[in-house]
């Protein structure tokens, strides 16, 4: 049995090809896996788990028959599906996860994250990021009426594009010291997160002992995945069929 671990699908309708990678990854390996952890940014944009059509149902349903097939599903934030919430969790069958939990990988202690909160020399994010984690913002974007929500979530998107072609490839980076502090609080010297769309395993030494960050990459041209179980794990890429 292994562990599976997803992020940065960034699903919409407009995605067939990830779509309909994600449904057979869904229909297939998924329902192998003793545990499967999707990190964040699993939908290009979520604005409420009121705000529901068709394609958002065909998603959620692929995850709530993995669900009853046994497996257990846990759902991380990200940047673009912070507003996942209780009712999600509810039609799906998947635990919402903290933004910084740490899990027993077959004897090791390993840190999951989505990532965003690693990128520290992204000053403009952090303070967008501090503002829309704020509950009493969320509260109030999530009285808005679904349309005025899609036109902001259509306004940050724009915002954010015109930002980042602005931004260094090192600022979108995660910030090392920031990585190093983060591990050190939780004590462990496996942190494995997405988001920055880099996938990779960076072996370094944290305070004298080996460490490692190991990072999802996008789904965007081929998926991208960790499988865990008691031999280890291995960071994979995933084909596209279609
Ligand atoms: O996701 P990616 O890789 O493109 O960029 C991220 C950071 N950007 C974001 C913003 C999201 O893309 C916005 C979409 C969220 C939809 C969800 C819900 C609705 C919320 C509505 C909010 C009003 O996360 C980007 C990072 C990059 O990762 C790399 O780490 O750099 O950060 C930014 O670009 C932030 C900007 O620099 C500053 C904030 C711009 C948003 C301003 C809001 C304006 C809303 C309109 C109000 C009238
Ligand atoms: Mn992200």
């Amino acid at each position: 049995m292994s562990t599976l671990f997803i992020s940065d699908l960034h699903l919409e309708p407009s995605r067939e090809d990830i779509t309909a990678q994600f449904l057979e990854f869904m229909a297939g390996p998924a329902r192998e896996a003793e545990t499967l952890y999707l990190l964040g940014d699993v939908f290009e944009a979520w604005v409420g788990d009121d705000f529901r059509n068709s394609y958002s149902d065909r998603i959620e349903a692929a995850i709530r028959e993995v669900s009853d097939a046994g497996v257990a599903c846990r759902f991380m934030h990200g940047n673009r599906d912070f507003l996942v919430g209780d009712a999600f969790a509810e039609r799906t069958g998947c635990t919402l996860l903290d933004e910084e939990t740490v899990v027993d990988l077959y004897g090791e202690q390993v840190l999951l994250m989505h990532g965003d909160s690693l990128c520290t020399d992204d000053i403009a994010y952090q303070q967008f990021r501090k503002m829309v984690r704020d509950p009493n913002w969320q509260r109030q974007f999530l009285g808005l009426p679904a349309e005025q929500r899609v036109a902001l979530a259509r306004q940050a998107r724009e915002r954010s594009r015109t930002d980042s072609a602005t931004k260094t490839d090192d600022i979108m980076d995660v910030n090392p010291r920031t990585v190093e502090a983060t591990m050190r609080a939780h004590g462990v010297h496996t942190l494995l997160h997405g988001h920055t769309h880099r996938p990779a395993v960076h072996e370094f030494e944290l305070d004298g002992t080996p460490a490692r960050r190991i990072v999802l990459g996008d789904w965007y041209t081929q998926g991208s995945m960790v499988r865990w179980n008691a031999d280890g794990f291995e960071l994979q890429t995933l084909d596209r069929s279609t």
